[in-house]
């Protein structure tokens, strides 16, 4: 077999830049592991910056989230019972909007479906051959049998744990990496979010988030131990944790109901440089990892298939190589942005295992001058609705 783009890894990043590359007539086969089923089941990101949703709409794949995301002005951060919003149509007049993951995923499927875009699912053994060449292949198995395609190029969009990245050798490779104590127990239930915004909460028992999907689809996270399982908790005891961290004027008003997931993701911070090597691209996960503090891990990987699209189209197009040859120094510029946005809003609203009375004192000093200072929350806002591409 042949194509222009071998794209491995059928999650959100791979998806997109198929379908982009596709309306400019550029064909990619998409490589996946699991099933749809099983990527669609992934409870992951909630909120998409307007670069995202534009990007969707060059895709032709905005039309039910315009119809259905959720607008949101701003964000509520609290630390006990204490309580401040940022607004970030009133600070810098741009807003976020909420629509999970899964409908974006999903999207993305109908749409390469309807295009009879070529998606192999239950994909073993990828192997991506010859990357620093000019003629790069990829092979794989499916159902026991091995099978070949030549490409000019491979988009290794293949998340943290693909083979992507590993196919860069070491000598090249750089990682960096900061592993967090603790971790966020998340679930999903079908009662009314607790408040018509999102509310980012450090409290002394650690920090909690509450999220949504829709207004009868809540997402709610707290901060646990790294040792912890799900299994450790019950919704009885999820919900009595969540309502000791926020507000109690919240706290009050919280309808709880049976979770319908239940989960734990550790919480990282993670680059790896470069972002191509020969003929490979690296996007998305595969490069990089947040903390889900700041809600940029999605945001970043659409980032990079902007650049990546852009790149190919005028690689193909125009004939220039341009935007291929500095993708890796476009698309890690902004990351290491996304990635100290999300460090700094992880370590601001977290308990920390060691910390001493004085950090706890330099925690609280920070939130009380973001509360009261202009400039402060201008930044926040800038970063949080996600800096131009
Ligand atoms: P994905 O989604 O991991 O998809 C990679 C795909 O590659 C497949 N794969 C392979 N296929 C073929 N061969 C191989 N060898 C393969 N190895 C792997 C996998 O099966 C998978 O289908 O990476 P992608 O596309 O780069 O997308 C990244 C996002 O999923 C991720 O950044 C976000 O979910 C992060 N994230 C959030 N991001 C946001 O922007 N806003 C948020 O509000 C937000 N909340 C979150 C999050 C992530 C979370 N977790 C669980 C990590 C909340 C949570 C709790
Ligand atoms: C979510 O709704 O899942 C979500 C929202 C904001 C975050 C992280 C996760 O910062």
């Amino acid at each position: 077999m042949r194509t222009q783009v071998c794209i491995i890894g059928g999650g959100p990043s791979g998806l997109l830049l198929s379908q982009l590359l596709h309306r400019k007539g550029i064909d990619t086969i998409v490589l996946e592991r699991k099933t749809k089923d099983y990527v669609l089941g992934r409870i992951r990101a909630g909120i998409l910056e307007t670069g995202f949703v534009d990007l969707m709409r060059e895709a032709g794949v905005a039309e039910r989230l315009d119809k259905e995301c959720y607008v949101h002005d701003g964000t509520v951060i609290s630390y006990g019972d204490e309580q401040f919003g940022i607004s970030f149509k009133d600070l810098i007049d741009k807003t976020v909007v909420v629509y999970g993951q899964t409908e974006v995923t999903r999207d993305l499927y109908e749409a390469r479906e309807a295009m009879d875009g070529q998606i192999v699912y239950n994909v073993e053994s990828v192997t991506i051959h010859g990357a620093d060449s000019d003629a790069p292949y990829v092979t794989y198995a499916v159902d026991g049998t091995e099978q070949r395609i030549e490409c000019d190029f491979v988009a290794g969009c293949d998340g943290f744990h693909g083979v992507s990245r590993q196919t860069i050798p070491l000598s090249v490779r750089k990682e960096y990496e900061k592993i967090y104590p603790f971790g966020w127990l998340g679930i999903l239930s079908e009662t009314p979010p607790v408040h018509d915004e999102l509310i980012y909460a450090s409290s002394d028992r650690g920090f909690a988030l509450c999220s949504m999907r829709n207004e009868n689809l809540s997402r709610y996270y707290i901060q646990c131990a790294l040792s912890d399982s799900p299994d450790d908790w019950t919704d009885a005891a999820f919900w009595e944790e969540l309502k000791r961290r926020i507000p109690s004027e919240m706290a009050e008003k919280l309808v709880t109901g049976p979770s319908i997931e239940k989960s734990i993701a550790p919480l990282r911070s993670f680059v790896t440089e470069p972002m191509r090597w020969g003929r490979l691209f690296l996007c998305g996960d595969a490069a990089h990892i947040v903390p889900p503090t700041g809600a940029k891990g999605l945001n970043t990987a659409a980032s990079d298939i902007h650049y990546l699209y852009h790149g190919m189209v005028q690689h193909y197009l125009d004939g220039d190589s341009e935007g291929l040859d500095r993708y890796s120094e476009k698309a890690l510029a902004r990351v290491w942005k996304a990635e100290r946005f999300s460090w700094w809003m992880t370590s601001l609203l977290h308990r920390y295992p060691e910390q001493s009375p004085f950090d706890l004192k330099m925690q609280r000093a920070e939130i009380d001058f973001l509360c009261s200072n202009h400039a402060a929350q201008v930044a926040m806002a800038e970063n949080y609705v996600g800096l131009p591409y």
